[in-house]
């Protein structure tokens, strides 16, 4: 909701997910509040008075019309706003560039065209990025609740998960799949840099090197502590 008000969402997917959920809220809570309203006025108006007789009411075709027609209406529009959001997630860019995960238990590999292999995701800010999803053991699932996206890593079979981050920065990664005893310590991050800056990383020899800057920070708050991100998940 933070990126929401400052304008400034951590990914595309995040405008594209939020926006359908704040559509979906909208439409309930005016239903809520007109519900509540015309019970609590029916309430009032209808309450039982001396000498009354209330009257039979046998159906009317065009009221149910309506109570029918308009709830179809919007939950198809629900449905028609979260599909085509669904598939632009889903897309894959031909330009994506792509990185291999492999998921076991209980940690993340991220594996490299040229043979880089790291624990924490590393990615270009402002870059379509494709995770190509597969599991050593049994199904994890990988989860970025900063930019809304979600996949299962399922055993034996390959899956995908594109993004583009727009906001530089360090973001969660958690696993939201139960995958054993220690499945709540799955968690790891993202971090999307500036292209230059990633470059610079990913042209380095040192294929187990993590950027400088970034070693840097971590010891002292970034989120690519472990302990942090076990304190800060949400899984
Ligand atoms: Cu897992």
């Amino acid at each position: 909701m933070l990126a929401l008000l400052s304008g400034q969402a951590a990914a595309r997917s995040t405008d594209t997910v939020d926006n359908v959920m704040i559509y979906i809220v909208v439409i309930s809570v005016i239903l809520l509040l007109g519900v509540t309203a015309a019970m609590v006025y029916f309430v009032f108006k209808y309450h039982r008075k001396k000498g009354h007789k209330p009257k039979d009411i046998h159906g009317s075709v065009i009221l149910e019309a309506i109570w029918i027609g308009i709830p179809t209406l919007l939950v198809l529009s629900m449905f028609y706003y979260g599909y085509t959001g669904y598939k632009t997630i889903r897309a894959i860019p031909d330009d994506a560039f792509e990185i291999n995960v492999k998921a076991r238990m209980w940690e993340w590999e991220f594996n490299y065209e040229n043979g880089k292999k790291t624990d924490t995701l590393f990615v270009p800010a402002k870059q379509n990025i494709k995770l190509n999803l597969e599991s050593y053991d049994v199904n994890h699932s990988l989860y970025i609740p900063a930019f809304r996206i979600k996949e299962d890593v399922i055993a034996g079979r390959i899956n995908y998960l594109v993004f583009n981050a727009e906001q530089t920065g360090t973001y969660d990664i958690a696993c939201a799949e139960y995958c054993g005893l220690n499945h709540s310590m799955m968690y790891t991050a993202v971090v999307a840099m500036p292209q230059s800056e990633f470059d610079v990383w990913y042209n380095t020899k040192d294929v187990s090197a993590e950027p400088e800057n970034i070693e840097d920070t971590s010891a002292d708050s970034s989120a690519v502590t472990d302990s942090t991100l076990i304190g800060g998940g949400n899984q």
